[in-house]
């Protein structure tokens, strides 16, 4: 899974990048490559398992990002096509605008947005005709295709994302090939000044009032100061924190909107040696989710022994939960929750 940081120069991507990975990747400064790095997702309910069961290990989550140059001003065309194609190979876009100082946040969503429906829509275009030329064969499945890619034209026509269309599950499969920018899950982040973190700017107001349009939500957050945050020691870290009246880093706030808008949902593995957060699609069934830790344990899938994190934050301990008779033996066909702590029992 990876996350595109997406924005006009200057918006505050490359600080933003800088936070979101603690500065693990050395970066370049106006320069027109991608910057790429790992995230690790903060995760409250992580941290909360690790008090109950000590692990030696602590290890969150993680997202992908990439740190997409903007369009330098004055590079035309090839300058804009650089930039689409990076936008075009990740998996959800993460649009940060600027929302200090002098600017005007709604315009700026507005203009980068508008590029990628009318690049979107030039190759709906060449799509259709050539799908035009495989449906006069008759063929049915050619002919769903060209259904899909005419409405995806009609609606980019008319200035809307193809991601406004709710599609059905068979259509998202047509459209996944085409790699349309517009469809990509969104979301947007206000980049404000430190003095305006928690109040409510007109700025951020707008950004909002846009989220609401694009179906999408927004994420306030001062890129500077989180990159700061980032860099410092955990005491001097809280002390910034408690100066800033802040409860916590806004990373992690954003984490979470993440997950949402990427639909990804978490669960645990929680023993002596480690306690690990694991990121999977939203339902997906045990011997998937028993996949992303490793291919032999969904091959040799039997059962997943699990309990919720709410089970463990209330009785306080695995044996308890036991106990109490909420430990669930889970077979093949069952639906991973969000917050569930499993144990996965394999054969191979
Ligand atoms: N006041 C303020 N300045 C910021 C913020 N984020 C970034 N900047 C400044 O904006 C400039 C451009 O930031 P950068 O992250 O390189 O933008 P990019 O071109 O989108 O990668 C830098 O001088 C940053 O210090 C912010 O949250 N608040
Ligand atoms: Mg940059």
């Amino acid at each position: 899974m990876e996350c595109g940081l997406i924005g006009l120069q200057g918006c505050g991507k490359t600080t933003l990048f800088q936070a979101l990975t603690s500065h693990a990747v050395p970066v370049q400064v106006g320069s027109m490559k991608p910057n790429v790095g790992i995230a690790p997702m903060p995760d409250e309910r992580l941290e909360r398992i690790a008090e109950f069961i000590p692990p030696e290990k602590l290890i969150p989550a993680t997202v992908q990002v990439v740190d997409i140059p903007g369009v330098p001003s004055g590079s035309g065309a090839s300058g804009l096509n650089q930039v689409l194609a990076h936008i075009r190979t990740v998996d959800a876009l993460v649009h940060v605008v600027n929302c200090w100082g002098e600017s005007d946040p709604a315009a700026d969503l507005d203009s980068m947005d508008a590029e990628l429906v009318l690049a979107d829509l030039v190759v709906a275009e060449g799509a259709v005709d050539k799908a035009k030329r495989a449906a006069r064969s008759g063929d049915a499945d050619a002919r769903k295709r060209l259904a899909v890619l005419e409405r995806v034209q009609e609606t980019l026509s008319e200035e809307q994302p193809v991601r406004a269309v709710d599609w059905d599950d068979a259509e998202r499969a047509i459209l996944k090939s085409y790699g349309f920018m517009s469809a990509k899950p969104l979301l947007y982040v206000a980049n404000v000044s430190e003095d305006a973190v928690s109040g409510d700017s007109s700025a951020v107001a707008a950004v909002r009032e846009a989220a609401q349009a694009a179906g999408t939500t927004a994420v306030t957050i001062c890129a500077t100061l989180e990159s700061e945050i980032a860099e410092m020691d955990e005491a001097d870290r809280a002390d910034m924190m408690v100066s800033m009246g802040i409860d916590r880093p806004a990373i992690g706030v954003l984490a979470a909107a993440m997950n949402h808008v990427l639909g990804l949902s978490t669960f645990y593995t929680a023993g002596e040696k480690e306690v690990r957060a694991w990121s999977i699609p939203r339902g997906a069934p045990a011997p998937e989710a028993a996949g992303t830790i490793h291919s032999d344990i969904q091959r040799g899938f039997i059962r997943a022994e699990c309990y919720h994190c709410d089970d463990l934050f209330e009785l306080k301990s695995e044996r308890a939960i036991k106990e109490a008779g909420r430990l669930r033996s889970e077979g093949k066909a069952y639906e991973m929750q969000d917050g569930d702590v499993v144990h996965f029992l394999f054969n191979v």
